[in-house]
């Protein structure tokens, strides 16, 4: 397949939006982060990496998406019995409004490996404990922000073992209380020999669109020096989710400046928020590199169009 030479995304000219100079704490790195947009607000869930290697959640505030306010405490996630099982670190959050509530489906990751758990809030202050959505190790954990069907939907990627390189492909699990999951349905599959041939998994909330959800997502390709994390699009089904309409046979989204070249973990794009604005732009939050926190543009009706054509 030959492909346009045309764009569909721009970089922030100014990116990184958010690095550890920024933070009001002492921290190794600041990245893939969950972020979402409510009355002329934009509200990001900070993943940071403290110098000792452990991570916590930060909540940060904007009105204009680019600049943002950081708090100086750190978001305290409720308790679990299963606290060194599951909780030794938090990453990857990704914020779904849903019901009046915003949810935050996060990678718990412990001594037992790593599954998607899911805790509530109404102001980003208090939390508290949903459920783990998972078992281990299934993460890339997203909610739809509504129900479908009158279930309540979760994309998640169960991870083949450790031996086969946490391979994994991405999946959609129902719910009807958000508590018990179940009727699991394969959604997306690696494609081999392809730049999503590794693994893939969720980006941040689906979008609703006329043409089907719309859901950024990443993939892996396994490269001699490591993996390389690019970003592609597919649109699924509106009524069933498990069903994919489109999607992009290249990425949209790779590597390509230094601060997705060079950091803790090279040649990593790591998309965990996407906010519509009135005028059909797309503001994509990403992680670069591990390392620092990235903003870049696209137009809804461009990445509708990608998913069938790029
Ligand atoms: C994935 C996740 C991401 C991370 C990426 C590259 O498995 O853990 O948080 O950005 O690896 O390290």
């Amino acid at each position: 397949m030959i492909f346009p030479k045309v764009e569909i995304i721009q970089r922030y000219a100014h990116n990184p939006i958010i690095t550890v100079s920024d933070l009001p704490c002492r921290s190794n790195s600041v990245f893939n982060s969950g972020c979402i947009k409510e009355n002329g607000r934009y509200i990001m869930m900070l993943r940071i990496e403290d110098v000792d290697g452990s991570q916590h959640f930060r909540m940060a505030y904007s009105l204009d998406g680019i600049k943002f306010e950081i708090s100086n405490n750190p978001v305290e996630i409720p308790p679990s019995e299963n606290e060194n099982y599951f909780e030794l670190l938090c990453y990857d959050p990704r914020i779904t409004p849903l019901e009046g509530s915003y949810y935050i489906c996060y990678a718990a990751h412990g001594s037992k490996g790593v599954r998607v758990s899911i805790i509530k809030t109404s102001d980003f202050i208090k939390f508290e404990r949903v459920c783990y959505a998972t078992q281990p190790d299934n993460r890339n954990g997203v909610l739809f922000p509504e129900k479908i069907n009158g279930k309540y939907v979760l994309l998640n990627r169960p991870t083949m073992a450790y031996g086969q390189g946490g391979k994994g492909d991405m999946w959609v699990s129902y719910s009807p209380d958000l508590i018990h999951w179940g009727d699991h349905r394969l959604v997306a599959e690696t494609r081999p020999e392809r730049w999503d041939g590794h693994k893939l998994g969720a980006g941040p909330v689906p979008i609703k669109t006329t043409e089907g959800w719309l859901l950024l997502y990443h993939g892996v390709y396994e490269r001699c020096n490591g993996l390389v994390y690019r970003t592609g699009v597919m649109l699924l089904d509106l009524d069933d989710p498990s069903k994919v309409i489109a999607r992009s046979n290249g990425y949209i989204l790779g590597p390509k400046e230094t601060y997705e070249r060079i950091g803790d973990v090279d040649n990593c794009i790591f998309v965990t928020g996407n906010v519509v604005e009135d005028d059909g732009t797309v503001k994509i939050y990403y992680g670069g590199a591990d390392t620092v926190m990235c903003l870049a543009f696209a137009k809804l009706d461009d990445l509708i169009y990608a998913a069938r054509n790029y």
